[in-house]
């Protein structure tokens, strides 16, 4: 892939790296972060792994290094690498790095770095960071594989999504060569839940709408639902999804309360461009999967009102 032999030139030149990942990271963004922090240090570099988030998703404190994650930036550093990170601005960072390298699958990926790597089809940017690895003869030891292989199972729902083909389950058997025990991050992510994220999802459920003949789901989290249930931001990531796999439906759209206005989370199950409708709302993603904030918006019907033509014509994808 080009730019894989660039970027790790310009790595082994560096002597202080900053890894960075979006905003709210999910495990991909933790994952591919973490994941390449051992071949750093191995490379007997200074490294300091930031995100602006905090707290972190506790979900993911079982990556290895999950503990060296800061929300601060070094004062001085010569090579900052952000990951998983569509738009510069979701680095949560004002000032610009003296050289960064972009590892990334999002199809809007900006390009906003000096060495832009970016992979549309990879199904995660773990994939990315593997297919660099390999590329570079780079050893994965078993902490990397670990937060790879998370970042892959979390970024294909479990190997269900259409980015799993051939490939994804190629680098998740190498991931388990290098030690990984699939179970092990099965239990980490999927049998550590927590009452206020089901008692929150009975709430949200409830509110359950379909339109255009059943291809549409909305759902709603108020701020209210939050705060009666005690649950918190990360305990909503899931409910879009569950809302999709209702029968007929082809885009679920789940409108949440936040600080700033209204956040969209889209999600389709077979043809329609989700991303599309986000990038119309300033937002960003991947065609199955997309988001947009409405700053300044807290009316939900409003915003169903406002959001329906597009929907309507996003689902006529069907055959
Ligand atoms: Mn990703």
């Amino acid at each position: 892939m080009e730019g894989f032999k660039e970027a790790f030139d310009k790595i082994k030149k560096a002597s202080h790296i900053v890894l960075i990942s979006h905003i709210n990271p999910d495990g991909d963004a933790l994952g591919s972060e973490l994941g390449m922090y051992p071949i750093l240090k191995r490379m007997n570099k200074k490294v300091t792994v930031v995100n602006k988030t905090k707290p972190l998703p506790d979900y993911l404190d079982f990556l290895p290094n999950f503990e060296k994650v800061t929300d601060k930036l070094p004062k001085s550093y010569d090579l900052m690498i952000s990951f998983d990170c569509g738009s510069f601005d979701r680095l949560g960072i004002e000032e610009k790095p003296p050289f960064l390298i972009n590892f990334d699958h999002h199809v809007s990926n900006t390009r906003y770095g000096d060495i832009n790597i970016i992979d549309p089809n990879a199904a995660s940017t773990s994939e990315v960071i593997y297919n660099f690895a390999k590329a570079n003869n780079i050893e994965i030891d078993k902490d990397s594989a670990i937060c790879l292989y998370t970042a892959l199972v979390t970024d294909t729902g479990s190997f269900q999504y259409e980015s799993v083909n051939d490939k994804v389950f190629e680098m998740a058997a190498e991931m388990v060569r290098c030690g990984v025990k699939p179970d092990f991050v099965s239990r980490m992510l999927f049998q550590r839940d927590r009452l206020s994220r089901l008692r929150l999802l009975a709430k949200a459920y409830d509110t359950i709408e379909l339109c255009c003949d059943g291809r549409v789901a909305f759902v709603e989290v108020t701020r209210e639902m939050m705060e009666i249930t005690g649950a918190i931001k990360e305990d909503t990531d899931t409910i879009v999804n569950s809302v999709r796999a209702i029968e007929p439906v082809e885009i679920a759209v789940m409108l949440r309360e936040d600080e700033e206005g209204i956040k969209l989370s889209l999600r389709s199950k077979t043809c329609a461009d989700v991303s599309k409708i986000a990038v119309k709302y300033g937002g960003g993603g991947h065609i199955r999967a997309a988001g947009a904030t409405l700053k300044g918006e807290f009316d939900f019907s409003k915003v169903k009102k406002m959001l329906k033509e597009d929907l309507k014509e996003a689902v006529e994808c069907r055959e």
